[in-house]
């Protein structure tokens, strides 16, 4: 017998704000840009040129090199000519050399595809990114479906350097290029009774193998944030990075990356953005609720019921570092957690 039990993060279509007014908008912006009244990313093709006519544009694209893995490469998006996009000087790691663009791009967890973390990029070629929309729903004043690119011309896209600390010990550092989800939450503008922010991944059966093999998983993939997280000056959607497109392997068109959590808050390709008024459920916390809390701040004195995350080991030589509280962040995201 087949018991549909609702997810927390599930809302009546009654909760759904209808937005007219998003329709009417998009011819809007794409006359604006036309007329380049708002701004839009230099292309892949007008960055080349430039670098061939011997001018350097600062911040852009310096970490394309050795990133093209065919299919699973940024340059076979449909979203290729968004990138590069200027970087943010104000995000850079100090301590730490970027990590090299195919380490990043071939080392991941993707379980809609395989848990196997070495072959992710190997199963992506086929997966669909266009058209890809993003459904924007739940205690929000002007929500509605997106187009993903409608997305990419409403909020100007940046470059910004960040840590990224998997649960398992490995890290990285990677260039990723988005914009602020603070952005994104102030446009759709949340009712005073929002507290929270439910986040959905695309769940494909027929073009995600791992989606089957793994049937005990509560599919689709899930996660949340709570809004004061969400806006914080450091949470992006990410739709880029090393100055390219996200390859699919790393959650295209459009995903969330919120540096000061363990990676698995970080959800991939995101189909649905839900404003809700509790903690939602996640789907590791589901699975394991003793191993994986909600909130999944970095922090080195908390010890994984099964392993320590004093140290982790950068891609790609596993070298070992200090693991920092909130993943280096402190600073920003510390006044967050005070209470
Ligand atoms: N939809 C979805 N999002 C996901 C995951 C996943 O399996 N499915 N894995 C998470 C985990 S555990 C990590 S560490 C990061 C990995 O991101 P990367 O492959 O870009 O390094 O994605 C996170 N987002
Ligand atoms: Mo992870």
């Amino acid at each position: 017998m087949l018991i549909k039990i609702p997810k927390r993060w599930e809302l009546p279509e009654s909760a759904v704000t209808p937005r007219k007014l998003v329709e009417a908008r998009r011819p809007l912006v794409a006359s604006m840009q036309k007329e380049g009244l708002i701004g839009r990313a230099m292309t892949r093709r007008e960055a080349l040129k430039l670098a061939a006519a011997g001018t350097t544009m600062a911040g852009c694209g310096q970490y394309i090199k050795g990133l093209d893995t065919g299919a699973a490469s940024g340059l076979s998006s449909p979203y290729a000519d968004w990138f590069p996009v200027p970087r943010n000087k104000a995000y850079e790691v100090p301590e730490r050399a970027v990590t090299d663009g195919v380490s990043a791009t071939t080392h991941n967890n993707f379980y809609e595809f395989t848990v196997s973390k070495s072959d992710v990029w190997k199963l992506v070629g086929d997966f669909e990114l266009e058209p890809w929309t993003v459904e924007i729903t739940g205690l929000v004043a002007n929500g509605g479906t997106f187009g993903v690119e409608d997305l990419f011309a409403l909020f100007d896209m940046e470059e910004r350097i960040y840590r990224f600390r998997c649960v398992e010990t490995w890290a990285m550092t990677v260039p990723w290029s988005g914009f602020p989800l603070a952005k994104l939450v102030e446009y759709v503008d949340p009712l005073p009774e929002a507290t929270h922010i439910a986040f959905i991944s695309k769940n494909d059966p027929e073009q995600m193998p791992g989606v089957s093999a793994n049937p005990g998983y509560p599919w689709p993939y899930y996660e949340g944030l709570r809004i004061d997280e969400a806006t914080n000056e450091l949470a992006m959607m990410v739709a880029g990075m090393y100055g390219e497109a996200l390859p699919r392997q790393n959650g295209a068109p459009l995903r969330v990356i919120v540096p000061w959590k363990y990676g698995y808050k970080s959800i991939k390709s995101v189909v649905r953005i839900a404003f809700v008024n509790k903690q939602p459920g996640t789907f590791w916390n589901t699975i394991a609720p003793d191993e994986y809390g909600f909130l999944s701040n970095v922090d080195p004195s908390v010890p994984h019921p099964r392993w320590s995350q004093a140290t982790e080991r950068l891609l790609p030589d596993g070298q070992e570092v200090d693991t920092m509280l909130y993943n280096g962040y402190e600073a920003e995201v510390s006044a967050l957690y005070s209470g």
